[in-house]
């Protein structure tokens, strides 16, 4: 990344860092969050294995690729997608965790479990990303015991529901009302504001008019003062746009990630990490 980048953006702050466990990661330019899906067992002899193999090589290959972190997921949340235990999400996701945070990538893991935020924490993990905010009963805790940055995320609804009739008055007050009081609550429940970061939940109980005027809007979330996350990559409002399948929505992704830059976002979270990385530092030698 060119040098000046802070100097010229009212949203990078020079000199300034997230704090993630004994980590910094450097505010003063976007970061690049990796995604990482550990998924379901192919195979039930030694399929696990085979499985957290696959996750790590791609959790490699995406840090080599200039991802500041990879975020690890092993329970999706597609609307309607079928939950996953507790059982198997930790097994799933806490090898994975350990194998690319002993090989000195910053890791995040996303789930809504309290357990697995403990454990994942225990395995040395940089970020805890709850597409749920910490509202589940013990979260909030796991939060504060854990030294990890915190990603609190809007959604409304459940991952099973959210997209049948999301409703809202002003969805971008009130996306920021909600992730001002999740702010309040961690930082009562002893989350430091240099750890927490805030996440409009794109697609997360809304349609494309909702996701739109997110973007749009985004400059009042960031008002609030912590770092931004958006998470626009291949999701469904890059396909209503561009009319592409999921495989082909590589470059409206990338168009995604830039304008979320450029309206405040400090950090994004994709899968193609090669070209977002290239484009951030063109948009960063020309902006
Ligand atoms: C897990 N996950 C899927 N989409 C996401 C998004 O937009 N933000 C965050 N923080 N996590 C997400």
């Amino acid at each position: 990344m060119p040098e000046g980048v802070a100097s010229r953006h009212p949203f990078f702050r020079v000199n300034a860092s997230l704090h993630c466990g004994p980590r910094r990661l450097p505010l003063d330019r976007p970061l690049v969050m990796g995604i990482v899906n550990v998924t379901a067992d192919s195979f039930s002899d030694g399929g696990r294995f085979h499985d957290a193999s696959i996750a790590i090589a791609h959790g490699e290959r995406l840090a080599a690729e200039g991802a500041d972190l990879v975020d690890v997921g092993g329970e999706s949340t597609r609307p309607g997608a079928a939950p996953v235990s507790l059982d198997e999400e930790l097994a799933r996701v806490i090898p994975v965790v350990k194998a690319l945070s002993a090989k000195g990538i910053a890791v995040s893991v996303d789930t809504m479990k309290p357990e697995v935020m403990r454990a994942a924490s225990d395995a040395g993990c940089a970020m805890l990303n709850d597409v749920n905010g910490f509202r589940a009963p013990g979260a909030l805790e796991a939060a504060a015991a854990s030294g990890a940055a915190i990603c609190a995320m809007h959604m409304q609804g459940t991952p099973a529901t959210m997209q049948s009739d999301p409703r809202y008055g002003d969805v971008v007050a009130e996306v920021r009302d909600f992730l001002a009081a999740r702010a309040r609550s961690l930082e009562a429940a002893g989350v430091g504001r240099e750890r927490i970061v805030l996440d409009p939940g794109f697609g997360f109980g809304k349609n494309l008019a909702h996701n739109v005027a997110l973007v749009k809007g985004l400059g009042a979330i960031v008002s609030l003062g912590y770092p931004v996350l958006a998470g626009l990559s291949r999701k469904r409002m890059i396909g209503e746009i561009t009319g592409r399948v999921v495989a082909e929505r590589t470059a409206g992704s990338v168009a995604a990630a830039l304008v979320a830059v450029q309206n405040g976002a400090a950090i994004v979270r994709v899968h193609d990490v090669l070209p977002t990385v290239d484009a951030l530092k063109v948009w960063a030698a020309l902006r």
